[in-house]
């Protein structure tokens, strides 16, 4: 790829996570970045309305497995603001992708991290790195832990995550465009959740024998604001019956 050819292409911001893009175009305009740099776009099936903002131009919707070439040939950087479609090899070995993860890599990458870091006591945190083959796992250019309290629910973490990211984004963005960064490997392959994991907590097995602290963790890593999760099924009337936490810190 010539400097030459690079010149003209743009850089795709791609994120089905409406808060985050649209914190990312409010972190450009604090920079004093050119905006017409940037195109930003969500995948097919995300479903928030970006069609208003004039910011939101060209490839509103951006299928990255059907529209890879149209890509490279448009785009000289595409980052991933928690964008819920996989790269293809071909997209990653043709432009320099970056991906905002909400995890501390490499460990619990893949689905909602926090909800397994409170459950498996793994770091978590924000990791902005370098897109490869294998989900959440490429070349770390910024990663920082967040610590859990006892008193912590997914939502509240989740809160954390988000402020962690843009933070993360704000720091090093102008140094990520420029290229202008280190990278390290993550020390192992660590661990990986998938949306089916987090499906497979819902249920919770009213028999089975636990400490409490066990039960506690569970159920927190579960509560999440505007979530029905956990959930047990009422014997007399096999309905769900959804359980979440209120977890208050002494003063
Ligand atoms: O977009 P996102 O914040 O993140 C997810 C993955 O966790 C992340 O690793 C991946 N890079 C990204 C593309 O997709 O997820 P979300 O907006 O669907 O959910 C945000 C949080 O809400 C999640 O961490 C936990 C909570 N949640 C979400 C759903 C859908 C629940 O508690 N229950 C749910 O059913």
């Amino acid at each position: 790829m010539s400097t030459s050819k690079q010149i003209n292409k743009k850089i795709l911001i791609l994120s089905d996570n409406a808060y985050l893009s649209s914190s990312f175009l409010s972190i450009c305009e604090e920079l004093k970045l050119d905006l017409n740099e940037f195109h930003f776009a969500r995948s097919p099936k995300s479903n928030f309305e970006i069609e208003n903002n004039p910011i939101y131009k060209k490839h509103k919707i951006v299928n990255v497995k059907d529209g890879w070439k149209q890509i490279v040939k448009d785009y000289r950087l595409v980052i991933s603001l928690h964008c819920k479609q996989i790269f293809p090899p071909e997209l990653i070995k043709n432009v320099r992708c970056i991906n905002v993860h909400p995890g501390y890599n490499p460990y619990n990458r893949g689905w909602f991290p926090q909800v397994f870091s409170i459950i498996n006591k793994k770091p978590l945190g924000v990791t902005i790195h370098e897109i490869d083959e294998k989900l959440d796992h490429g070349k770390i250019i910024v990663r920082k832990k967040i610590d859990i309290k006892k008193s912590d629910t997914s939502g509240s973490l989740y809160k954390r995550i988000l402020n962690l990211e843009l933070d993360l984004i704000r720091k090093n963005l102008t140094n990520i465009l420029e290229g202008n960064y280190a990278t390290r490997d993550p020390e192992s392959d660590g661990n990986i959740n998938l949306k089916k994991d987090f499906n497979d907590l819902l249920e919770i097995d009213l028999s089975k024998t636990q400490t409490i602290k066990e039960t506690i963790d569970l159920l927190r890593a579960l509560t999440h604001e505007g979530y029905k999760n956990a959930y047990f099924i009422d014997e007399e009337t096999g309905k769900k019956i959804y359980i979440s936490l209120n977890l208050f810190d002494e003063n």
